[in-house]
């Protein structure tokens, strides 16, 4: 038997903040979850395995994209015609809702009810497989699922699908369980999403997430991909495989010259941009760290980004030819101070006017605004007003924390 697990794949992930780069780039960054999960229908392909396992977050939205619908049809019309079932469930980003109901997915594709449900599978040698999960029907499931799931079955495998974290014992909103609760189970493997940095919680049977299959902000550094689950002698071995399109980078910088200008900083970034080039182009968010302050002027180009993309213009070609490229710059202390918070309050109370209504609290939350223990406190007009002073509170303190580091 031979099996993928994946899970994650947060297709038509929309990259916000990023609308500086090139345009290419750019495309190529808005493509990346479905070059991820491309791969990851390749190898199913390449390896011709029994089935693939999705474990839930396939879409970034619960309104899905109409493009990320077209493209999951489309890959799993491809393995329909290698006759490779798929298995999924939905998961907090992309819960049941009515749309899931009106996609005629192709007929070897389950998908997992809100209740936990077991598949079973015949493969061609004979052997038999129990896979056992569910879907999220809303937004959070506060529930341990666990009791609904089945001990093993009579087959030769029984697998566990499950989308959510392990208890902490208090504001647990993603099927909350414990690892001792699943070994109790018995079954042979854990196929765990929700969590977008691959991890085993246990060895034999393996639990683990497979993590996202590409990375979607800074905070999602390194390698990522799914996991190509093969028996070897009654065991189940998972085998980790990359897949992402680019890779999240985010090297600290030290710059020990006094006062550095930014000649210097762009010095430094090049030598560090220019080392062997990347195995998967990189997309690269240094924290630099000074000796000293720069000048008010020096300051005022990297407030505004002017420096960073007249940077990303003069280094292009080495950045093509290294395949990194340099998206935003972080500092670990602040490069200096700006008018900015003084600027702001100009245009607050106007714009707080405008945003601070009941009609746009209830647009902006979109679906959160109707979740029902939500929804009566969105409803009530006071709300907006506590809202209102809730953010004009955090203006304040931003603005104090801005005066604290002129000191
Ligand atoms: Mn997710």
């Amino acid at each position: 038997m031979k099996f993928i697990h994946a899970a994650d794949l947060h297709l038509d992930s929309p990259f916000r903040g990023l609308q500086d780069l090139p345009a290419s780039l750019l495309t190529q960054i808005r493509e990346s979850t479905f070059t991820a999960a491309t791969k990851v229908f390749d190898r199913a392909l390449a390896e011709q395995v029994d089935f693939v396992l999705l474990a839930g977050d396939l879409f970034d939205r619960a309104e899905q994209s109409v493009a990320a619908q077209a493209y999951l049809i489309e890959q799993f019309d491809r393995l329909a015609q290698a006759k490779i079932p798929v298995i999924l469930g939905f998961g907090n980003h992309d819960y049941l809702a009515d749309q899931h109901l009106s996609i005629a997915y192709p007929d070897n594709v389950t998908v997992l009810g809100p209740q936990v449900t077991t598949t079973t599978l015949t493969l061609q040698d004979g052997t038999t497989v129990a896979i056992s999960g569910f879907s999220y029907d809303q937004r959070w499931v506060d529930r341990d699922p666990l009791g609904d799931f089945p001990v093993h079955a009579a087959t030769d495998w029984h697998l566990g699908m499950l989308h959510g974290a392990v208890a902490t014992g208090s504001g647990d909103h993603y099927a909350p369980f414990t690892v001792a609760e699943l070994l109790a189970k018995r079954y042979d493997y854990w196929a765990l999403g929700h969590i977008h940095q691959r991890q085993r919680l246990n060895e034999n049977p393996p639990v683990l997430y497979a993590g996202n299959t590409q990375g979607r902000d800074r905070t999602e550094t390194g390698d990522r991909g799914a996991y190509l689950v093969t028996n070897q002698d009654h065991r189940l071995v998972p085998e980790f495989f990359s897949t992402a399109a680019l890779v999240w980078t985010n090297p600290t910088l030290a710059l020990t010259t006094p006062n550095p200008t930014l000649a210097e900083i762009g010095d430094c970034l090049t030598t560090w941009l220019s080392r062997e080039p990347a195995m998967t182009p990189e997309l690269v968010v240094p924290t630099l760290s000074l000796n000293g302050a720069l000048s008010a002027a020096e300051q005022a180009q990297i407030t505004s980004g002017d420096w960073l993309a007249l940077f990303q213009r003069t280094q292009r070609r080495v950045m093509q030819a290294v395949k990194r490229v340099v998206v935003a710059l972080r500092w670990d202390s602040p490069v200096g101070t700006t008018a900015a918070p003084q600027l702001d309050t100009r245009y607050w109370s106007v714009g707080a006017d405008q945003v601070f209504t009941p009609e746009n609290l209830q647009e902006q939350f979109g679906k959160l605004a109707q979740e029902p223990a939500l929804a009566d406190w969105f409803a009530d007009p006071k709300t907006a007003v506590t809202l209102r002073e809730e953010a004009t509170k955090l203006l304040a303190a931003l603005a104090g924390e801005e005066d604290d580091h002129a000191s």
